[in-house]
């Protein structure tokens, strides 16, 4: 018998007993010492390490409601989706996630790779910090995750396993409110819009009638489009980064949905860090050097999706009708469609939902902070909009200028 033949939630002197016990890791003779680390959303997080042999460990448990708000609650097999999604991310995106030690039903936690030298990119860019390797890192962990997951390339019952496999009702159902529905309509009264912007967004945003219906649309692709395996949270917080490597982190949310989700994801987290150094960097050169490089990381980014879709689908496609001449780049333009809708939708949700970002809240100066806000909910609208007009990267960063250009500051 043991503590850990049953489910209970761990405080950090169970961890290191559970490290000590569960795990084939530490030396017996180690002297370990535990800390929570975490402070997202959903789960607990914890290191344990070892202060003589210098070894150490990331142990992540899942309780049985969201950290943020007891309000949702969650089943605990997300612990299970993110243990399998990250030991079949290393495989088909080698080195660009952390490694899995250990799965563990009975506690719902799992056992990972230590990332402590690397830094969570969203702090790392509120400090300007930039990362030139970082498009072609994200880009390869795209393509390589989710068109290799998808009907163009596995065999199609195969691939009805894979979704049964990662069926994620109560995950998705948290993305379907916060980021599909309520930025829209506060129907459930949970929204948080910064107060100096509450009557623009009555106004631009809740009234909006044909803004409404196209986020209507976009729900219906994320509720019906088993497209491939996602992340389903691609955002900077969701990465861990150092100039020479990048390990992204945390699919609990994974599951067989739109390819746009996780693309739009990561441009519209790096539009929140662009408007972050916008509205903080005081000196012009130093904002024009560091917004200049994450616009320019925003046009790497979909520009190397692009050329590396294209050329992964020439090495991998397997689907008979998915090798028809023009159905390579059909099937490319619905993605860069649906990372254009995403893009919006993540900069609204982010603004005005029950989840913000630091990019943003950490804006002092009120002004600033609504100017940046009323530029990305603004470009947000566009984005969504118009998405079937987003084919490349230029595309992308000429609504960011356009909105921009529109809000001088003061
Ligand atoms: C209740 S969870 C709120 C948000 O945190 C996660 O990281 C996801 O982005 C989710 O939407
Ligand atoms: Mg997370």
């Amino acid at each position: 018998m043991s503590q850990f033949d049953k489910y209970f939630l761990m405080k950090p002197a169970d961890v290191i007993a559970y490290a000590r016990d569960q795990l084939d890791f530490f030396p017996k003779d180690a002297n370990l010492e535990c800390a929570e680390i975490g402070d997202g959303n959903i789960n607990f997080i914890f290191r344990v390490w070892d202060g003589k042999s210098g070894k150490s460990v990331v142990i992540k448990q899942a309780g049985p409601t969201a950290r943020i708000s007891e309000d949702f609650v969650l089943s605990t097999d997300r612990n299970r989706i993110e243990s399998e999604i990250l030991i079949l991310e290393h495989e088909l995106a080698p080195g660009l996630v952390p490694l899995i030690y250990k799965y563990d039903e009975t506690m719902s936690c799992c056992a990972m790779e230590d990332l402590s030298d690397y830094v969570i990119m969203r702090r790392a860019l509120m400090e300007q910090q930039t990362f030139p390797l970082f498009a072609d890192h994200i880009t390869t962990f795209m393509v390589n995750t989710l068109l290799l997951t998808t009907d163009v390339v596995l065999e199609h019952k195969k691939k009805k396993n894979m979704v049964k496999q990662y069926i994620n009702p109560e995950l998705c159902e948290i993305s379907e409110d916060l980021v599909y529905t309520e930025p829209f309509n506060d129907y459930k009264g949970r929204n948080d819009v910064f107060p100096p912007n509450l009557e623009w967004v009555k106004q631009n945003v809740y009234g909006d009638a044909a803004l409404r219906l196209e986020a209507a649309k976009l729900k219906f692709e994320f509720l019906t489009n088993a497209q491939s395996l996602i992340h389903g949270d691609l955002h900077t917080g969701s990465i861990f980064i150092k100039p020479d490597s990048t390990k992204i982190i945390d699919p609990e949310f994974a599951f067989y949905g739109p390819i746009g989700y996780d693309t739009g994801n990561i441009v519209a987290n790096l539009i929140f860090a662009w408007a972050n150094g916008d509205a903080t960097i005081a000196d012009p050169a130093k904002r024009a050097a560091f917004c200049g490089w994450v616009e320019e990381t925003i046009v790497q980014v979909v520009d190397m999706f692009n050329e590396k879709f294209m050329a992964a689908w020439q090495t991998h496609v397997t689907e008979i009708f998915a090798k028809e001449p023009g159905f390579d780049r059909w099937y490319l333009s619905t993605v860069l469609r649906d990372t254009a809708g995403v893009t919006g939708l993540e900069l609204f949700r982010r603004i005005l939902g029950l989840a913000h970002v630091k990019d943003i809240t950490s804006i002092a100066d009120e002004a600033a902070r609504l100017r940046a806000e009323r530029i990305c909910l603004s470009a947000a609208a566009h984005y969504i909009k118009h998405r079937d007009e987003y084919q490349t990267g230029a595309d992308f960063l000429k609504t960011l200028q356009q909105y921009t250009a529109q809000f001088p500051r003061s």
